[in-house]
């Protein structure tokens, strides 16, 4: 639909940006903390580990004072489960609550909401040797976590969301360093946990925090069929359940998505279910939708005896499944320089389904573009690429919101640069460049790129810099 004029951003539009604990704060054995499964990984060849990151922890008064004069409304961030529970459960270390209060205290002094990810990718090493999220106890742990930070920040923090992409978790957790499960079986049973962990916590939320406001943050995609044929539409359809629906539809409706339950049951890797879990799925109720938009998807139709194909360095492409989709290029989007398709439109249709479906409010958690950024010889990031994809994609939500669709504000990825999940250093997401190279750590002096300045231009005017194309 074509609109002569967009709809403005409502006044207390959360214009934010985002990042996660082990990818900038560093410190990874300091103060107490814990060690997490993002500590024990060993990072892909010629790729840095997460000890130092971007040092946020040490630099974290300095970080927020830029944060504030971009102009920032928001910041979504996480907390280290492990800095909090050093072994995951039991002993409180308060050197990590300390760090928190200091963040949060900070954050508001310039008036930004702090939005708060609870669990994002950085398990405690203490419950992984355990299995992970394969113990039904570690629904307990997550709770009793849960309600110290609520206990602790929740006079102050009044959004949260409980885990960050939690399919992500399940579908590519080889890649992310979260995959804690021998099979597939394990792998949903872990899902199963997680998905009862995040209604009991949402639950909790509500009991304990009046005022404060809490749902999920998974990893969202609008799935397109390759062609019109009808069956490659019904292979988009598998796919969308398996990726999307599966997640909300618990955390939302508090059911199975059928679709997605009828695959589970043909590869006889259901879940375990104890009575009572389809009523605790339903008692938690998310008051939005939090979700991360990088790409699209595109699928074909599979036959049962099709080949597996699988790009083990692309989180984002993800395995296909002969008999149910098969995932091809759109040779209709252009691609970052690491290879993931650029669909600002696509943001738009996700938008729409989302509250469609589902007639909650949406919340932008992350989405953004990885790039090679390079100081040139006047010592500046010249990033027009992300300038030009942050544009677009805005562009595109305000043609959602004109849709009708309630969007309560945008948190892009990242906030200042960190380290990506599996590609190191170099691929630089942030607002402000960190002056460090991949194993190099130079003066980790902070930069802001020009994409900064157009950000705090569109934040202090409140609408999209130049041009809108309708
Ligand atoms: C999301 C994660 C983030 C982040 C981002 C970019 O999936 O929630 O932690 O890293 O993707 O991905 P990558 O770092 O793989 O480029």
């Amino acid at each position: 639909m074509y609109y002569k004029k967009l709809k403005d951003f409502p006044k207390d539009f959360l214009w934010g940006a985002s990042t996660s604990a082990y990818q900038v704060e560093g410190a990874w054995n300091e103060d107490g903390k814990g060690l997490s499964t993002q500590d024990m990984l060993t990072p892909p060849e010629n790729t840095t580990d997460f000890k130092v990151a971007s040092d946020h922890y040490h630099r974290m008064k300095e970080d927020v004072q830029l944060f504030a004069e971009m102009g920032l409304k928001a910041y979504r961030f996480s907390i280290a489960w492990s800095r909090i529970l050093p072994e995951g459960r039991g002993k409180i270390n308060q050197k990590g609550i300390d760090f928190y209060n200091r963040l949060i205290d900070e954050l508001l002094k310039y008036n930004i909401q702090p939005i708060v990810t609870m669990f994002h990718f950085d398990l405690p090493w203490s419950l992984a040797k355990e299995g992970g999220w394969i113990n039904r106890s570690i629904i307990e742990d997550f709770k009793d976590y849960a309600k110290i930070l609520f206990e602790n920040f929740g006079d102050r923090v009044k959004y949260w969301l409980t885990i960050n992409e939690q399919n992500m978790m399940v579908l590519a957790g080889n890649l992310l360093g979260t995959k804690t499960s021998k099979n597939l079986q394990e792998t949903y049973q872990q899902n199963h946990h997680m998905l009862l962990a995040q209604a009991e916590v949402m639950r909790l939320c509500h009991e304990m925090l009046l005022d404060a406001q809490i749902g999920p943050a998974p990893n969202i995609s609008p799935v397109y069929p390759a062609t019109n044929k009808p069956e490659d539409m019904l292979a988009a359809e598998n796919w969308a359940a398996l990726r999307n629906w599966l997640y909300l539809d618990a955390c939302v409706k508090g059911i199975y998505n059928s679709t997605a339950w009828a695959f589970l049951e043909e590869k006889k890797i259901l879940p375990n279910m104890e009575k009572g879990d389809l009523h605790i799925l339903k008692a938690g109720k998310p008051d939005f939708i939090a979700f991360n938009y990088y790409n699209s998807t595109t699928v074909s139709a599979s036959l049962p005896d099709d080949s597996v194909k699988y790009d083990k360095y692309d989180k984002k492409k993800m395995i296909s499944e002969p008999g149910v989709y098969e995932v091809v290029e759109n040779s209709n989007l252009p691609k970052t320089p690491f290879n993931w398709e650029i669909d600002p439109v696509g943001f738009r249709i996700i938008l729409r389904q989302l509250y469609d479906r589902y007639h909650l409010p949406l919340l932008i958690t992350e989405n953004g573009i990885g790039l090679y950024d390079e100081l040139d010889e006047d010592g500046k990031i010249n990033d027009d690429i992300r300038i030009d994809f942050y544009q677009q994609h805005i562009m595109e939500m305000q043609k959602a919101m004109t849709d009708g669709v309630e969007v309560l504000g945008y948190n892009p990825w990242s906030a200042i640069d960190l380290i990506s999940t599996h590609e190191g250093f170099r691929k630089r997401y942030g607002f402000i460049y960190v002056n460090r190279k991949e194993f190099d750590l130079l003066d980790m002096n902070r930069i802001p790129k020009k994409s900064f300045y157009w950000y705090q231009k569109l934040i202090r005017e409140n609408k999209v810099p130049g041009k809108i194309v309708v």
